[in-house]
């Protein structure tokens, strides 16, 4: 019998690190160099230490920690270590955290040296093991594995061996792990890495979180698979990329990167000489920051569309002519539909549902079969709940979503969790959230909430700070309105629609003056 090759995402990387491992992965503002040899020799030290604490293949890590080149490091200890990586938003506060761990009962959890919120937190869970790891690349993760072994046999896994879980709100009902398998995640980097032409000189500027599919796996996937060299910056500043940019071959960002580049005095076509592919996705990309993007930098944007669940489902070609809103074709080895609600193709031109089967589709939400199955039709394809035709060329146009869900800076925003906390304040009869365009995140929140009789009247800045406590600080709604009453239908469902027109003049208004 043939041994089965390791399908370890760990090792397919591996096998594609450059031949000198003193080439870099990471290159850092102020010329500090990580290199393959490095990162070779972390995993090793933190995947040893991580078994040394009890993490068996399918135990859950939970790491929410700020960026820094030691957690690129631990991801991939992770996957060495075959167990099932898990990042959270830094954003996410106390509540937010403790669902996450109730629900994936980790073995280890990771935290930010300075959150001593966690440390109870994972007491009252009986989670035994909690370490630090800083912005500054410090803490007992680091202490604890000096001292482990510069060696380490990676742990086999199988294709359909979970990976990464990565959470995801949900119209209805609390979050949902989407569980990733190694063979899911190779798949789409593998694809990506041959469909935009990935050059062993090529050189990613890295700017984007690493808790999420575009910066996680996008980016640093695509940089892995072609065993090249990131620009790493811990976070996205419009003059630090443009300082970078001549140093760098691809770019990676959400819409709002591109509207702050675009708006920068010091773009030019000269600081992108190096560039050969800007790729955006995450959010629509509108049609004015395409163009004004392609006047200041000289390059047409290559939009990419994906989900948690799928990965990448479609990418414009690299060798073609663009344009705003199209967000491409299938994937090779993705089958995209459009549909109506009876699961039946539309003409071209049409509007219906995105559904999809790819090999890159989750294995299922954790703990939760019968949401997966939800999320199914009886002949296997996805629904991915957003709303699209077909261009005549048979390139995919986004055109809204089917979902009550608005995209906010590049982050999914469920009005629903929101209505939630705001309905539980004294006072609150009940709230509707919207989303309202807005130039620098595409989309923010808007809440209209009608107070109980004789309640006083609502203080809404204290609102909006006591949200900010529970809250991811990019969840809580730029705005809140008080009214007497909220439209609804004849089914008694609010009207949204109706809500977004009637507040729009005091939303513009507000949002040029804040
Ligand atoms: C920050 N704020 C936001 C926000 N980010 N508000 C709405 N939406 C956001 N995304 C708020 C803060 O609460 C704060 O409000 C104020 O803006 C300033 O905060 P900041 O921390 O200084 O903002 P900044 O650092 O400029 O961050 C903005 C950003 C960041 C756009 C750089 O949000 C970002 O990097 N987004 C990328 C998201 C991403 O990676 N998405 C990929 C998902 S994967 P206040 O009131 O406190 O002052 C996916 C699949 C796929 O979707 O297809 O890729
Ligand atoms: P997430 O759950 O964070 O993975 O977000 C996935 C959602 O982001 C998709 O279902 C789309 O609604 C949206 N999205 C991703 N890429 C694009 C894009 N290029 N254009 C429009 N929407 C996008």
């Amino acid at each position: 019998m043939t041994a089965q090759p390791n399908a370890n995402l760990f090792d397919i990387f591996r096998a594609r690190f450059p031949k000198d491992t003193a080439q870099p992965l990471m290159m850092l503002p102020g010329g500090r160099v990580v290199t393959y040899a490095d990162v070779e020799a972390g995993t090793a030290r933190i995947a040893s230490l991580l078994v040394s604490l009890g993490v068996k293949p399918g135990d859950r890590v939970v790491v929410q920690v700020k960026k820094s080149p030691e957690a690129v490091i631990l991801y991939l200890a992770a996957l060495r270590a075959g167990a099932v990586f898990l990042p959270l938003n830094t954003a996410y506060r106390a509540d937010e955290l403790d669902y996450f761990l109730a629900d994936t009962e980790p073995t280890v959890v990771i935290c930010d040296t300075g959150d001593t919120a966690v440390a109870s937190l994972c007491a009252a869970r009986g989670i035994r093991h909690r370490l630090t790891l800083g912005a500054d690349g410090k803490g007992s993760l680091i202490d604890q594995s000096a001292t482990q072994p510069l060696t380490f046999v990676t742990v086999a896994r199988g294709t359909t061996d979970l990976a990464a879980i990565l959470y995801s709100s949900g119209t209805t009902g609390k979050p949902k792990g989407v569980m990733l398998s190694h063979g899911n995640l190779a798949a789409n980097a593998q694809t990506l890495h041959k469909l935009w032409k990935f050059k062993p000189d090529d050189v990613l500027l890295h700017t984007l979180p690493i808790f999420h599919v575009h910066g996680l796996f996008v980016a640093l996937n695509t940089t892995l698979m072609n065993g090249s060299a990131m620009i790493f910056h811990a976070k996205f500043v419009a003059e630090d990329v443009i300082a970078d940019l001549p140093r760098a071959t691809v770019f990676m960002g959400v819409p709002t990167y591109y509207v702050r580049l675009a708006a920068h005095a010091a773009l030019t076509p000269d600081v992108c000489r190096k560039i050969r592919l800007f790729l955006s996705g995450s959010a629509p990309l509108l049609a004015e920051t395409f163009a004004s993007f392609a006047a200041r930098s000289g390059h047409e944007i290559v939009e990419r569309y994906g989900m948690t669940e799928a990965g990448m489902i479609t990418s414009a070609d690299i060798d073609k002519p663009r344009h705003a809103g199209a967000v491409g074709w299938p994937l090779p080895g993705v089958t995209l539909r459009i549909v109506d609600g009876d699961n039946r193709d539309v003409p071209k031109g049409e509007t219906g549902e995105i559904q999809i089967k790819s090999p890159s589709l989750f294995v299922g939400y954790w703990r939760k079969p019968e949401k997966t199955a939800e999320d199914f039709t009886a002949d296997g394809f996805f629904k991915t709940g957003d709303l699209a035709q077909f261009e005549p060329d048979g390139m995919v146009n986004i055109v809204g979503r089917a979902k009550d869900m608005m995209i906010s800076g590049g982050f999914n925003v469920y009005p629903k969790e929101i209505e939630a906390v705001i309905d539980g304040l004294p006072g609150v009869d009940e709230s509707a959230v919207v989303g309202m365009p807005h130039a620098d995140f595409g989309e923010a929140g808007l809440a209209i909430v009608t107070l109980n009789a004789g309640a006083p009247p609502l203080d809404v800045h204290a609102v909006r700070e006591g949200l900010k406590g529970v809250l991811a600080n990019y969840k809580v709604p730029k705005m809140i309105v008080v009214a007497k009453a909220l439209p609804r239908n004849a089914m008694g469902k609010v009207q949204k629609n109706l809500l977004r027109a009637e507040y729009r003049p005091a939303w513009d208004a507000e949002m040029k003056t804040s």
